[in-house]
Formats: C-alpha cells, structure tokens, sequence
C-alpha cells in the first residue's frame, strides 16, 4: 500500500510539487469555512496558503466544515488536512501541463450533520476572526428571483424550532453569531464567496432577517459589529474523478485521497471590510480589495456564468458529456459568442469595449480548455437557483431599455427543454435541483395547458405557464415580450431540435 500524503510524507514529495514552507505545527486556526468543496480549496484555501507562507502570519489556519457529507473529512484527517491542487492546461504544443501544489492551510475539517454544536462552539472561539462560505447557490435558503429567506424551507422551520441543532446554512451562521455576543467576544466577518449578485449582501439580509426572528438585539450586534464583503471568485474548478486521484498520486509518489483540479487562471475581487483583520490574500497578485465589488461580479455572472450555463444546457441537449466538446461545436460556439456579443457586453456599462472583447475572447479559450473535463451536469444542475443572476436579470434590463432578448431567451429555454429528462438522441438523465418536483409539476402543468389550447395558440399557452413560475422568473414572467420569445424557442427546439434552434439565432 503507497504511504499517505500527510505530515510525515511532505518532506518527501518530489522537487516539483510546491509545498507549504512554513512551519504547520505552528498554525493556529482564524477562518471557519463553511462548504469546504473543491471550489473553496481551489481558490480561498490556497491564498490563505500562500498568504501566510509570504507573511509569516500563521493565524489564519482553517477549520473547515462540511454540512452534511462526511467524505472530504474521512479523507483529509487522514492526510492532517494536506491535498493537492492540480492547475491543468493546455500548452503552447497542445500537450496537457499540469502544476501541482500541496496546500497546508486547512487544519481540520468536522461535519455539522454531525455535531452542530461543535460548529457553533468554532464560530464562537475566540481567535475566529472570519466565518467564509461556499454553500453554492442553494445553500442560502432563499428565494431565487428576489433572495428573500424562504421562511417555508423545512431546514429554516427547524432551526428556529432547534437552536442547538441547527442545518441551514443560516441557522447555524445566527446561532453561532449568538453565541459569540453571549460571551463578549469581538465581531467577526461573514465572506460569501459563491455565484450571487450581491453575495455579502444578501447574505446579510438573510441572517439579519433570521436573527430578527430570535433575538432583537442580536439582530441589532449583527448588522453594528459584523461586515459582509461582497465578493466575485472566477475559476473553473470541475469536481475531481478518480483518474484524477490516481494521476495525483502518481506524480506524488503518496497517496493523495481528496485532490482538487482547476484551471490557471484565478480572479478574485473582494470588497475590503473586514470587521476582525483577514489573511493578506493579495500576495502574488492572488486576490484583488475593492470598495464596491458589484460591476466585477456583474460582468462575471453575466459574461461567464450565464454563457456557462447556456453551453450546459445546449451541449447536454445535444448529448455532449462535457462542456468543452460544447465550446468546441462551431454552432453553439458561435451562438453563444454572438449572445456575449451582442445582448450581455452593452448591459455591462462603464466597460470599454476592448476590455469586453479580450474578456469574452478570454473566457471562450478558458472554457474551451479541454484539459479539464468539465461534465455537463455539474454547470447544467440547479437551474433553478442559478438562471436568475446568469440570465435573467441580463433580459430584464434589456427589456428596460427596449433591446432584443432572442438569443438570452433561447438559453432559458434551452434549460426548461433540459428540464424534460431527454436528450436528442433519446438519452435520459436525472433533474438535479433542489426545485426538481415543483419544476417537474411545472412541465407537466404546461405540457396539459398546450395539449389543451387550439394548434395556433399552444406554444403560447406552454410558454406562458413556464414563465408564470415565480420562484424563478418572478415578474418577468408577464412580460409579453419575454413570453413571446420564449414560446418561439421552445417550439423550436421541440421541433427541430438545437442545431436548428442556434442557427436560426446567431
Ligand atoms: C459553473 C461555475 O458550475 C457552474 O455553474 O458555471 O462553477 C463556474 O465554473 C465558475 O463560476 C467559474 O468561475
């Protein structure tokens, strides 16, 4: 059996692979992360590597928590913590290059499923300076197309029933939070690192909103004394398979059970309000502090998220299992080019049109990188929670301002053609969203209201109860514009299929 990549073993590892040059025993944690996915150990986990390598700062160790998964701390106590990041590229020959770094800067990771207390009793030790998250979209309990708290969601109706037993995301952020207060100690930062306009903010209406329901003046210590950057983190980090593993492990020369794979490149803006000090992440141009990170992850939601998902949707449709096989199909290629183009670059003001242009051009050989294979399903899944800060806020401000909104509604209803389950050679696949049975309720409600209607006024009618799901689409669903467009592409696509539907678009 090959020796485990762990505190003894790092002395050992070849010439090649970058190590953590400080010395670990010495760490002391600062961060508790919330959602310790491969997302987080492929960007915020390796700054703070690299910042406290670069500044001798060795307070902010991180004690990571998964919600509900046990894997990655069955893996990582094994291995005190230590894994691989693998940046994967293409080189100027075409061959694969692949770096690897062995991060160090996670001390422990614990499960709260398990043992929420022990979650709350971290959020609340003294030396936690910054309680980040990376939950994903869905992770906040919150309604998509407005982000209010959805005060109907069961882990929310349990946490105010259980406050020592918390499993939402924010049940456990307000009663960690309580706890603190109740002791006397400072303040802390709360850093939402996911894909949502807005994440500081909304994450803090959302925890101001659940804290109101307990405690008044905890409400009141929250919203005085804590801080909410907002945030924008942009790297293509696909989740890791078991060739990986072994390939990893190959290179290492130990055994490597919970490596992550990313891309090169790495763009992360956060605004710098920081309410207890944070790790000086901008070493080695990592991160970037800004007053306002709003336009940046506006152009990133926009300008790289929402053409994500629509490669996602039309290449799953398609049968394609990864997205650069998507990138690399000229039609959809040259669709979605033209839709960054054309309808999201002039919603992105203030932008010179030459930055636009080498960010499109950029983000088009990013994802085409296929080095990294990046299955469908993972951009494809969770819709619901997505679609509205990708897509939707973009159509919605150019229907303000009177623009066509072909090519955006063709990606919408690419995802609610997705939605059936089949692709076009027959092929099913299974709905991955925490709205599937409503979203399935919705497709069969409209499939009986279009049977239902005479010939002509089907489409409309099908596309007009899709629309009307306001979990999702909120307003926009009454625009006629919108529900026009939509009943187009989706008798398209149900028609003639998506070669014909893109086409017919670019
Ligand atoms: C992707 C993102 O999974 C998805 O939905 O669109 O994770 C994307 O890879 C990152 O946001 C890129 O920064």
């Amino acid at each position: 059996m090959l020796e485990r990549l762990n505190t003894e073993s790092l002395p050992r590892l070849p010439a090649d692979v970058e190590k953590p040059l400080y010395d670990r025993s010495r760490l002391t944690p600062g961060i508790v992360h919330l959602g310790l996915g491969a997302f987080h150990r492929a960007h915020q986990a390796v700054l703070t590597d690299l910042a406290m390598q670069a500044s001798g700062d060795l307070s902010w160790g991180i004690l990571g928590v998964s919600l509900r998964s046990a894997a990655t701390r069955d893996a990582l106590t094994p291995q005190d913590g230590l894994y691989t990041l693998a940046l994967r590229d293409g080189g100027p020959d075409g061959n694969t290059r692949e770096q690897l770094r062995v991060v160090g800067s996670v001390l422990r990771v614990m499960v709260a499923e398990e043992d929420p207390n022990a979650v709350l009793e971290r959020i609340a030790y003294p030396q936690t300076r910054i309680v980040s998250l990376t939950v994903t979209e869905k992770g906040y309990s919150h309604e998509p197309a407005t982000g209010y708290l959805r005060w109907d969601d069961p882990d929310i109706l349990h946490d105010l029933e259980n406050p020592h037993r918390p499993r939402s995301t924010i049940g456990i952020l307000v009663y960690g939070l309580a706890l603190r207060r109740e002791r006397g100690l400072p303040p802390v930062t709360l850093m939402s690192c996911d894909n949502l306009r807005g994440n500081g903010d909304m994450l803090r209406s959302l925890v101001l909103a659940f804290a109101l329901r307990v405690d008044v003046a905890l409400t009141a210590w929250i919203d005085t004394h804590c801080t909410f950057p907002n945030s924008m983190v942009d790297r293509i980090v696909p989740g890791t398979d078991d060739e990986d593993r072994q390939r990893i492990t190959g290179r290492l020369g130990v055994e490597d059970a919970w490596p992550v794979v990313g891309e090169p490149y790495l763009n992360w803006v956060i605004e710098d309000k920081f309410a207890a000090g944070r790790p000086a992440w901008e070493t080695q141009g990592g991160a970037t502090f800004v007053r306002n990170a709003a336009p940046y992850e506006r152009l990133k939601l926009r300008m790289v998220n929402g053409p994500h998902s629509t490669f996602a949707y039309l290449g799953a449709l398609l049968g394609h299992e990864t997205i650069s096989q998507s990138v690399q199909t000229p039609a959809l290629r040259d669709f979605v080019d033209a839709m960054m183009r054309l309808e999201i670059a002039p919603t992105l003001k203030g932008i010179p049109d030459s930055g636009l242009e080498e960010y499109r051009r950029r983000f088009l050989a990013r994802i085409a990188n296929a080095a990294l294979r990046h299955p469908t399903p993972q951009v494809a899944m969770d819709g619901s929670q997505k679609l509205p800060q990708r897509l939707l806020d973009t159509i919605r401000d150019r229907l303000r301002t009177g623009d066509d909104i072909q090519r955006l509604t063709l990606a919408v209803a690419a995802w609610l053609h997705y939605l059936r389950g089949v692709d076009e050679q027959g092929g099913r696949y299974v709905i991955q969203d925490p709205l599937a049975a409503r979203l399935a309720k919705l497709m069969s409600r409209a499939d009986v209201a279009a049977r239902a209607s005479a010939p002509s006024a089907s489409a409309h009618r099908r596309a007009m109860v899709l629309a009307s799901f306001k979990p999702v689409f909120g307003e926009l669903g009454k625009s006629p514009e919108f529900v026009e467009a939509l009943a187009t592409h989706l008798e398209t696509l149900r028609e003639h299929g998506v070669m014909h539907a893109v086409e017919a678009a670019t």
